[in-house]
């Protein structure tokens, strides 16, 4: 049962291709020769087209990472991470700048105590940020605007976050009580 299609369907295929063998040759001849001759040229753009083209997408994809890396100082990192160490007393980004952008955040509790980590925008310094009534903490609200934080990073903990920040000057702290007075503040800018 299996076997009778194949060959049936053999003799068929041979009977087509040999009555129309001659034929298909010329035609083949034909479109060979005119393939050559008119499309031969728009052939081979069309295909360096279509393979530039996705290479040109996919550069297009890399060229504004590699062109605002080439514009920023290699200092300023990739763009899009920022690595920050909280100690007593300290604060320290691993670039001193960034660029514009969505930039994932991730900030490691170095020290012995819960810290946090606070974004402020502001055009001071971020050593001069005004405080709290009862001066324990810096007034995040008086003092800029937060693009946001992280919040009760236990010591040896990270946390990481996806950040919106917009071209300034910002000062990241940590406002648990006390520690912004402790030193805990640094001047960041994003470009
Ligand atoms: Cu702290």
């Amino acid at each position: 049962m299996a076997d009778k299609p194949p060959s049936v369907s053999r003799p068929i295929v041979r009977r087509i291709g040999l009555t129309w063998s001659p034929l298909l040759l010329a035609l083949s001849l034909l479109a060979i020769v005119s393939l050559s001759t008119a499309c031969g040229g728009p052939a081979t753009t069309s295909a360096a087209g279509s393979s530039s083209s996705p290479a040109s997408s996919s550069a297009a994809e890399i060229e504004p990472l590699a062109a605002t890396g080439d514009a920023a100082p290699t200092s300023s990192g990739s763009g899009g991470t920022l690595n920050v160490d909280l100690t007593e007393w300290g604060i320290k980004p691993d670039v001193p700048s960034i660029k514009a952008g969505t930039v994932q955040i991730t900030a490691t509790n170095k020290g012995a105590m819960e810290h946090e980590f606070v974004i402020i925008k502001t055009a001071t310094a971020a050593n001069a940020l005004p405080m709290a009534a009862d001066g324990s903490k810096v007034d995040e609200e008086a003092a800029g605007t937060s693009p946001g934080e992280l919040e009760d990073i236990a010591a040896g903990q990270s946390k990481s976050g996806s950040f919106t920040l917009t071209p300034g000057h910002y000062a990241l702290i940590c406002n648990q009580p006390g520690h912004y007075k402790q030193g805990m503040a640094t001047d960041f800018t994003v470009n």
